[in-house]
């Protein structure tokens, strides 16, 4: 197999910042794809494609429709969507993942990864999470999940055939054996997994064996990949899957997160994919290593087209990168009622429902500006950072006056206030990467104001960023930002987003 070439240069990880977990990448000819977990936000399995492993554009959403993805009112924030597996197979895309809040495993097929994709086939016999597709020489299709277990399945009527077996637990002692897939790599079957929890002991182990069923043979040096225990600067490394480039050479792409701040560490865009070569040594994959700074691979990079810091409402479709809370953007916002503005109807009471209407992107970059002129019409609403219902901050534009709030837990404070004339404003929200000081010192701040047409910002309030961080909050997800109607009609004409670092 093809050794890792080292060109010199390097490039930047995470390939995919913010909050962008559970990679699973395949190749079609020069082209990548990949697709990662969604949790709560509708639509749901976001879908990337690259051209040289480095530099990925969002071509769509896999489940884009009601009808493909329920996500009841009632299921918790971090639930819904976990852990998809991405193949191509006698040239169709398989999708298989898990909705823990309405029927569990479920695949959908495509002939285009940018979608359609189809109506959901069920696997009601397919009992753990993180499921994965492998087809053997004769075309029998095994179902792979979390455990480890495995099971022969029809992947058309979503019927399991035979009994479910236990294939291979993980490194003796260790906790949640999860995320399999299932490779036939040279002579043998490779069942790569993730341990250790999605937390700091996070890892990836590999076993081989003659066939998909095993039996399985642990690699020796166990974890192939793991940075627990050090003061790496990306974390949480795991759940990975691997693929191969056309010159030969192997990569693996995986999920890790950069805490910030003090002691214990704040991660606060959730779990973003990262890129890591692989070498292989004896039979065994040979991972890493898995930097903030990646080895260029040896091929020209290929950047896709610029992605846009401004949204201006001006087109019917929203870009794919927006998601909202629970239910189809399409229900409760529209760009069609005021010509050029995106326009949220209010349903509950803002962003501490788990019904709120919220239109937002992942926040990338652990230092980024953003801004969006609201008019508030007869309502209120505004920007807002959200972890889940209970750990948001916002700004929030209503009649004559502007607010800064904050919900931690089952604190919830009004921090700032400042009369505005009626009618639209430009809302505003600097998220600033702290430099750690002292052990205490949080990841970043996030400072709230107002933009005056000068263009002169008026902070109203400087927050600390802890409070918004998986640490703090739990989860799985990480920080979304965006639009929101709290009460009545909310208009926006626009929507930036700068990023201030490389991401
Ligand atoms: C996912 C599991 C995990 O199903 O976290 O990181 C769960 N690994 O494999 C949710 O992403």
């Amino acid at each position: 197999m093809a050794e890792h070439q080292r060109t010199g240069g390097t490039v930047a990880n995470p390939v995919i910042p913010g909050f962008h977990p559970d990679p699973s990448i395949c190749r079609v000819g020069d082209d990548y794809y990949l697709a990662c977990s969604s949790f709560e936000y509708f639509p749901g399995v976001p879908v990337f494609h690259s051209r040289d492993l480095v530099h990925w554009t969002q071509l769509g959403n896999v489940l884009d429709r009601p009808s493909q993805l329920r996500l009841p009112v009632e299921s918790p924030s971090s639930a819904g969507i976990y852990a998809p597996t991405l193949r191509y197979h006698e040239g169709r895309f398989w999708l298989i993942v898990t909705n823990v809040s309405d029927g569990g495993n479920l695949l959908v097929t495509a002939t285009d990864p940018a979608g359609p994709w189809s109506e959901p086939v069920r696997l009601p016999g397919v009992g753990g999470i993180d499921p994965d597709l492998a087809w053997d020489e004769d075309g029998t299709c095994w179902c792979t999940y979390a455990g480890i277990g495995q099971v022969r399945i029809d992947p058309r009527t979503g019927e399991t055939l035979g009994a479910p077996r236990r294939l291979w637990s993980g490194t003796p002692g260790g906790k949640a054996p999860e995320a399999p897939h299932l490779y036939r790599i040279g002579e043998y079957w490779y069942l790569l997994i993730a341990e250790g929890g999605t937390e700091r002991g996070h890892g990836v182990s590999i076993a081989r064996g003659p066939a998909p069923t095993g039996p399985f043979e642990p690699c020796p040096a166990n974890p192939i990949l793991t940075h627990r225990s050090s003061d790496h600067p990306v974390q949480n490394t795991g759940h990975a899957d691997l693929v191969q480039a056309p010159d030969g050479s192997w990569w693996m792409v995986a999920l890790g997160v950069r805490p910030g701040g003090g002691t214990p560490g704040w991660h606060v865009l959730g779990r973003e994919t990262f890129l890591a070569p692989v070498n292989w040594v004896d039979g065994w994959p040979v991972v890493g290593p898995l930097d903030l700074d990646l080895p260029a691979p040896p091929w020209p990079l290929r950047p896709g087209a610029a992605v846009p810091d401004r949204d201006d409402f001006d087109a019917h479709e929203l870009r794919p990168h927006w998601i909202s809370v629970r239910s189809r953007l399409e229900e409760h916002c529209t760009t069609t009622e005021r010509a050029g503005w995106l326009t949220l109807r209010a349903r509950g009471s803002g962003m501490d429902d788990p019904g709120v209407v919220f239109v937002g992107r992942r926040q990338q970059h652990l230092s980024c500006r953003v801004r969006a002129l609201a008019d508030p019409a007869d309502g209120r609403g505004g920007l807002a950072v959200r972890l889940d219902e209970e750990h948001h901050y916002e700004i929030e534009a209503g009649p004559g006056e502007v607010t800064v709030l904050a919900r931690v837990g089952p604190l919830r404070t009004v921090v700032a206030a400042l009369a505005v004339p009626d009618g639209p404003v430009v809302l505003g929200i600097d998220v600033a990467a702290h430099t750690p000081g002292e052990p205490r010192s949080g990841p970043d701040f996030l400072t709230f104001g107002v933009e005056e047409p000068d263009g002169a910002f008026t902070a109203l309030a400087t927050l600390d960023g802890r409070y918004l961080s998986t640490e703090v909050a739990g989860g799985f997800t990480g920080r979304i930002i965006g639009m929101y109607a709290a009460d009545g009609t909310v208009h926006f004409d626009w929507f930036g987003y700068e990023p201030l670092d490389h991401g």
